[in-house]
């Protein structure tokens, strides 16, 4: 059995895309919710105007990988709330990145008095948009924001974190979510700010930001379940995890649900093999369990050993 619930929102299965693949437009999200092997979808990032992104080439496979400066192309935040109103069948998330504090209060009040009744997702992590800093990084502008919205937003509410790297910063971190009514947590975003070197051109591969851009896929999983592990040990139990970086493998999942993950995201290795990913993922997953003799991911979610 693999199911999942946050908030009042139930999961009758336990992926998802990572926001940011496969769903800027609707046929990609429709895809995505046609798939049996997919609980729920994402949205892409939106900010109020649609927005170009970056310059290409902003998105890159490597040996172990991805680096993106994607820079939130989108198609505007009344596109996806309106997808969320009208199209799915599936759960899904509504994910809202605005340029500007108050840019993500004026969506937020948007989704407030619309008669959606899904999630949504405050992504405080774009590592992309030139000139504006990872928000999470900033604990005090963080608890500044969550402060504002609550104030206001009454509907499930969880947040999209960057990878943090110190065991104190996951300690202030979790106090401040710990302050407000979150629906989840989703870590993590991609780990920002890396750079790949081509020896062959002696070059950057992506053109944004002189080739600095976030790193997904497995060169991120440890770091992934380090933070889905400290956080399920530090929130309140009623604040959701959704296991996002770095699962390539039935044995990646495994992995963050033992870590505590609720739902597991998948993003580089959706891009790179597309949504039959999913299926992959489930059959792995489910010979690991017929192994291991669990019928059902709640028996082993968060029964992370330590030494
Ligand atoms: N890329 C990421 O890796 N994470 C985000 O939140 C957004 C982008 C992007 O649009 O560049």
């Amino acid at each position: 059995k693999m199911d999942a619930q946050i908030a009042n929102v139930k999961f009758d299965g336990l992926f998802i895309n990572a926001s940011g693949v496969h769903c800027q437009l609707n046929n990609d999200l429709d895809e995505l919710q046609a798939n049996t092997f997919v609980a729920g979808t994402v949205t892409k990032s939106a900010t109020l105007a649609s927005r170009p992104g970056n310059p290409r080439p902003r998105y890159v496979d490597l040996a172990h990988g991805s680096i993106n400066s994607m820079g939130l192309p989108n198609q505007g935040f009344d596109y996806y709330l309106n997808y969320a109103l009208t199209r799915p069948s599936k759960p899904v998330i509504l994910s809202v990145a605005g340029l500007s504090v108050a840019e993500n209060l004026k969506m937020l009040t948007q989704i407030q008095e619309s008669s959606f009744d899904g999630l949504t997702e405050l992504n405080l992590s774009c590592p992309n948009v030139i000139g504006k800093p990872q928000l999470a990084y900033d604990f005090q502008a963080t608890e500044e924001i969550l402060t504002a919205v609550f104030s206001f937003f009454k509907k499930p509410l969880g947040v999209k974190l960057p990878p943090y790297f110190d065991l104190v910063h996951f300690d202030q971190m979790a106090a401040i979510l710990n302050k407000f009514p979150l629906s989840h947590v989703n870590s993590i975003n991609s780990i920002g700010n890396g750079l790949w070197v081509d020896p062959v051109t002696e070059s950057v591969v992506i053109k944004p930001k002189n080739g600095f851009g976030g790193v997904g896929g497995a060169y991120i999983l440890p770091t992934a379940l380090a933070n889905v592990r400290a956080f399920r040990m530090r929130l309140n139990p009623a604040i959701k995890l959704i296991g996002t970086g770095g699962v390539t493998t039935g044995a990646d999942v495994f992995a963050h649900l033992l870590c505590g993950a609720d739902i597991i995201a998948v993003g580089t290795q959706l891009q790179v093999e597309g949504p039959l990913v999913f299926e992959r993922l489930t059959n792995e997953l489910a010979a690991i369990m017929d192994e291991k003799n669990y019928q059902d991911i709640a028996e082993l979610r968060g029964k992370l050993k330590t030494l």
